[in-house]
């Protein structure tokens, strides 16, 4: 069913009518994707990770979401009752092979391949146990890709979803509508114009007549969807219920040709090179003060910041860069005034 061609891409299942299907509607469902072993596989090494968190390890959790006790920490230092209560477990696929090979399965790649038009690269994962709750948006606000559109999501379900438990809801055509663009042009969002954003959203659910649609899921089941779907997580009705779901962001090597910018882990399975995202706890600030006391920044990059800029607020909100250990100031200047960054 599936051939290497010479580009590189395989060939999967999907019908000519599927592909026009997502071109049409911004959306797939593959129904039945992964057999139900998979699924139980999946499901007991997850409570494998929960029980053996505190030997160590990467990943980090945003805990209690939606909650005043809300904080990116650490997965190994959480205690057993966070797993009660809304949660992201984020980048498993960074450096565990099973959710891995479950993001970047091999006929899944294929799939995305095709609907992409360039081999996928997995870009983040968010394990979620109880939905993201999460209003509606595009997830271009938060990850856009280099060229427009180079971008799919996959969600996979892990739990039965239906109306009770938290449904992704998405709409239909949405990717269509032009774009909300943010006062530097572009697609990622500036937090201080959010509410122009979610109006504009607003307006294009109203004027066009779009219309949402829940996604009721079977354990196996995968939804794909476009860049500029809109779309969110519905709130959980029934308290004790979970809804188990994988997520994960492509971008494609169409914009990552740079072999050293990712991952190889297998058969055309790509996944972005890049950091866990960073702890804010109290030792985290004091290593982003202690950076800053230590800069040695060229004068003319300090020069040329804007009089009120605050360079431990530009590293808080721009993770990547105190990631890299870059100077705030020089990269600023270099880079963060043409791309928009916040400070
Ligand atoms: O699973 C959900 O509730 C939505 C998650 C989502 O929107 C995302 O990860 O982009
Ligand atoms: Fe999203």
């Amino acid at each position: 069913m599936t051939a290497m061609t010479e580009d590189g891409l395989t060939r999967p299942g999907i019908t000519p009518a599927q592909r026009r299907f997502f071109d049409d509607n911004g959306y797939l469902v593959l129904a039945g994707f992964f057999p139900p072993e998979r699924i139980a596989a999946v499901r007991s090494h997850i409570d494998a990770l929960w029980s053996r968190r505190g030997a160590g390890g990467p990943f980090v959790i945003d805990q209690y979401i939606g909650d005043p006790r809300e904080q990116r920490r650490y997965f190994r230092d959480v205690e057993d009752a966070v797993r009660s209560q809304p949660y992201k477990l984020n980048d498993l696929h960074l450096d565990d092979t099973v959710i891995q090979h479950l993001c970047l399965d091999r006929r899944l790649v294929a799939v995305l391949g095709v609907l992409l038009g360039a081999p996928p690269l997995a870009i983040n994962s968010l394990f979620l146990e109880y939905g993201s709750q999460q209003p509606a948006h595009f997830d271009t606000f938060y990850m856009p890709s280099k060229t427009p559109n180079m971008m799919a999501a996959s969600w996979i379900a892990i739990d039965p979803v239906t109306d009770s438990n938290g449904p992704l809801f998405y709409y239909p055509g949405s990717h269509k509508v032009e774009p909300f663009r943010f006062s530097h042009g572009r697609l990622e969002a500036i937090f201080a114009e959010m509410p122009a954003a979610e109006a504009h959203m607003r307006r294009i659910a109203e004027a066009s007549g779009l219309r949402p649609l829940r996604f009721h899921a079977q354990p196996g089941d995968v939804l794909i969807w476009h860049a500029q779907l809109l779309h969110g997580g519905l709130p959980i009705l029934n308290k004790g219920e979970t809804r188990t779901s994988l997520v994960t962001h492509y971008w494609t090597l169409h914009d990552h040709p740079d072999p050293a910018d990712r991952i190889d882990i297998g058969e055309g399975q790509f996944v972005l090179r890049r950091p866990h995202q960073v702890v804010l706890d109290d030792a985290a600030l004091a290593e982003i003060d202690a950076f800053l006391a230590a800069l040695d920044t060229p004068p003319e990059h300090r020069a040329a910041a804007p009089p009120e800029f605050d360079a431990r607020a530009y590293l808080l909100r721009n993770k990547d860069v105190f990631a890299d250990r870059c100077d705030p100031y020089s990269h600023y200047h270099h880079h963060g005034r043409r791309e928009g960054r916040a400070w």
